[in-house]
């Protein structure tokens, strides 16, 4: 068995020792042009030369879970896309929103500000159950988030695209849903993937209709945000503020306004990261459950577009 190995943007050497290490009967090479055909490849936004080069590959393991990047390129219809499953980023994904959760909640930037001015001031409690917490995508990552919400008492709704139960948690699913799950909702989380059914679905209309004083944790795809739509709500006071960590073009132009606007807390991609033992073990783990003819968790619809 071969395996190529093409991620762009992190250092090729330490990955494939440590793939050479768990899957010792496996020829796995960091792919250079030119390169003979492998049988799979472990990718992150590989140059469409490498799939071009490669039209035998049988599977191709992304080593992030969200495939938008992937599936707008040329891919042989042959080849399977395996997602990252959790792989150690839904806990992550938890506490990143927790803490955006908690800290706008209890007014943390207000109280750290006054607390360097020398202001001892006390502002009156806001009550949790007036911050209800509305995860778009039930997912893998969607649902970690909500049971982690749940654990502080946050009342908890979610979105999805087919019908999802989980306890404890008010669902919704479908465009039909959508509205009633917005309306009930103060702090909107985005855990979607990006589809065509899904980019641009944090727009006016849809902001517009969270409960007053509405806040936006954004913490999957920029091209689900319409920007300038936030930017105007926020200026007309219409939202509270927003969390983002991904943006439309990354890093963050310098030019951009959401820099410097006084609503935004702003982070760089870095709510859930890859985590190279833990994607090395999911990933040979499939390989040797596909190798006994076993099914696996993550293959991507790519029809549907996640
Ligand atoms: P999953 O595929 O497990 O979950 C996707 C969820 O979105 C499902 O509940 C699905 O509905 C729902 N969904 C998809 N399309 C629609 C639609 N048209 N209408 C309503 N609901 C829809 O994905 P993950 O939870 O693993 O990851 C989610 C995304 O998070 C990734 O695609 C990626 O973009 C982002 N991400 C960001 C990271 C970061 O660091 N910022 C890190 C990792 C991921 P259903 O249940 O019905 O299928
Ligand atoms: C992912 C990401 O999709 O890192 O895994 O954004």
């Amino acid at each position: 068995m071969r395996i190529a190995f093409c991620c762009t943007h992190t250092t090729a050497e330490p990955w494939v020792e440590r793939l050479r290490a768990a899957l010792p009967e496996a020829q796995i090479e960091a792919w250079v042009p030119g390169a003979p055909q492998a049988d799979h490849a472990v990718v992150w936004t590989p140059p469409q030369q490498f799939i071009d080069e490669q039209p035998g590959l049988k599977t191709l393991f992304n080593t992030g879970a969200g495939v938008d990047a992937l599936l707008r390129m040329r891919l042989p219809p042959s080849m399977t896309v395996v997602r990252l499953d959790d792989a150690g980023m839904a806990v992550q994904m938890a506490e990143f929103v927790c803490q955006a959760l908690v800290r706008h909640m209890r007014e943390l930037d207000l109280s750290e500000s006054q607390m360097r001015q020398g202001q001892w001031s006390f502002r009156r409690p806001r009550l949790r159950v007036d911050f209800p917490v509305g995860i778009l995508g039930m997912g893998v990552l969607g649902r970690r988030v909500a049971q982690a919400v749940a654990h502080f008492e946050f009342p908890v709704r979610g979105w999805s695209r087919t019908p999802q139960t989980m306890p404890g948690v008010e669902c919704f699913h479908g465009p039909e849903g959508l509205d009633a799950f917005l309306s009930g909702t103060r702090v909107l989380v985005c855990l979607l993937p990006l589809t065509p059914q899904t980019e641009g679905i944090l727009n006016r209309k849809t902001l517009g209709r969270l409960l007053p004083g509405g806040y936006l944790i954004n913490v999957a795809r920029g091209a689900h945000l319409v920007d300038e739509d936030l930017l105007a709500l926020l200026d007309e006071d219409r939202l509270a503020g927003a969390t983002l960590d991904v943006f439309r073009k990354e890093p963050l132009p310098e030019a951009h306004p959401f820099w410097r606007h006084p609503k935004l807390t702003l982070t760089p991609h870095t709510s859930a990261r890859t985590l190279r033992d833990e994607t090395i073990a999911q990933i040979v783990g499939k390989i040797r459950a596909m190798e006994r003819g076993e099914p696996i968790a993550g293959v991507v619809d790519r029809g549907r577009g996640y």
